[in-house]
């Protein structure tokens, strides 16, 4: 994709979008929750659909001129369908924020009870915390992982639902490194008579592949985005069964939302046309050797990782034991000035704050996207470590930035 029109019409513009083609092209995206979508994907979000008003759901449009945007829909739907396996699937939710949101409303009045993981301990925004909508509408109560383990308390989840006696429990995470038992979530939900939404924002690819057991047909509700593991560009995605299908399509269109975004509707059916290639669960298996690989690695070098590894596409490390006087943001920062590009953490029990935690969160999503198997991980972990233990050292920041330069030359993006 060239810029050659904006570069016409707004060369600032053409500046600043060619700048990020080349930061994306010379940094390592580790990121856990960020991906490299396909040309393909990056076409179709830039097509025509941009302008078309398609308020309603194929065949029921509020507008006229919606013909090619029912095509588009109907077919990302239908390739949503085949992927997940789910019997209802809404597809207009512009982030996995605004999904989790039509779920809330389809189910929940205003104070109802959402019972969900803490953000510090790999929660969301959007499954109640204080500053965020679902906090402010609904009476939150949280639970948390075991401090020792790293996994989800699950018995802390019953206890709480217990005495919680909640409207819905919210699974599912942002930054939990394992497999999550939906079924046992599933079984507490119904002991307390409550919905269950499992939030798989980030491991919608790993679930659509196999790779991570699914919790469709299990959970009332499966939100998620479309940008993360799946790889098909910006969005939200939810789905149900029969039962639920009119209240989650009425809560996204008109409850939570206007106008769909076709053109990114359009990338979504791209992606996961894409994604129903073999080749794609080839991918999120090595996405997962590779997140294997980078952990191992790092816990070689005596780094400590929340639960002791990892089952899915990212690893939590807890720099407080191996680097007591080292915060997440140090990390984070001495990283990008070589190269790679990941964030600040919080971990289970953070005492420092959330702008600037205790530790890291890196992903390979992005990595194993460029064509990095599991040695070119173990490397990045070996240059990961060399800056963690000297984030303020700018001589071996450069060794690392000369390195990542030979490895982006090697693993190339777009052009
Ligand atoms: N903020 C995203 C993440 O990084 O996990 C989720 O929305």
């Amino acid at each position: 994709m060239t810029y050659e029109i904006v570069r016409e019409t707004d060369p600032a513009i053409a500046d600043v979008l060619e700048n990020e083609r080349s930061r994306q092209n010379d940094t390592l995206a580790m990121i856990a929750s960020e991906n490299h979508v396909s040309e393909a994907v990056m076409e179709a979000q830039s097509s025509e659909l941009t302008n078309n008003y398609a308020e309603g759901y194929p065949g029921e449009r509020y507008y006229a001129g919606c013909e090619f945007a029912d095509g588009v829909e109907q077919m990302a739907i239908d390739r949503a369908k085949e992927l997940w396996g789910a019997d209802h699937v809404n597809v207009q939710p512009h982030s996995g924020s605004q999904a989790n949101m039509a779920v809330y409303l389809a189910v929940l009045d205003p104070g109802d009870k959402i019972l969900s993981l803490d953000l510090t301990h790999g929660g969301h925004l959007s499954h109640g915390h204080p500053a965020n909508f679902a906090g402010k509408m609904y009476d939150v109560e949280q639970y948390e992982v075991d401090p020792e383990t790293g996994y989800v308390d699950y018995e802390l989840l019953d206890e709480k639902a217990e005495t919680f006696d909640p409207d819905i429990i919210v699974s599912g995470y942002s930054a939990y490194p394992r497999e999550v038992d939906f079924e046992r979530i599933q079984r507490t939900a119904e002991t307390v008579d409550a919905y269950h939404l499992a939030d798989i924002a980030h491991i919608t690819g790993l679930v659509a592949a196999g790779v991570h057991r699914s919790p469709v047909g299990i959970a009332d509700f499966v939100a998620g985005s479309t940008h993360k593991t799946i790889r098909a560009g910006r969005g939200g995605i939810v789905m149900c069964n029969r039962e639920h299908a009119d209240a989650i399509d009425s809560a996204v269109f008109p409850g939570a939302q206007g106008g769909p975004a076709m053109h990114n509707i359009a990338g979504k059916a791209v992606g996961f046309g894409e994604a129903l290639d073999p080749r794609f669960e080839t991918y999120a298996k090595q996405t997962v050797a590779n997140a294997k690989a980078l952990g191992s690695r790092l816990q070689e070098h005596g780094l400590h990782l929340v639960s002791g590894g990892t089952d899915n596409h990212l690893v939590l490390v807890n720099l407080r034991p191996s680097h007591p006087n080292t915060t997440g943001k140090d990390v984070e920062s001495a990283l990008e000035r070589a190269g790679i590009v990941l964030n600040a953490n919080t971990v289970p029990g953070e005492t420092r704050s959330a702008f600037n935690p205790s530790g890291i969160r890196a992903g390979t999503p992005a990595l194993t996207t460029r064509g990095f198997g599991a040695e070119g991980c173990r490397e990045v972990a070996d240059l990961i470590f060399e800056v963690v233990d000297a984030p303020s050292d700018e001589d071996v920041i450069a060794d690392v930035r000369n390195r990542i330069d030979d490895l982006t030359d090697e693993y190339t993006l777009y052009d």
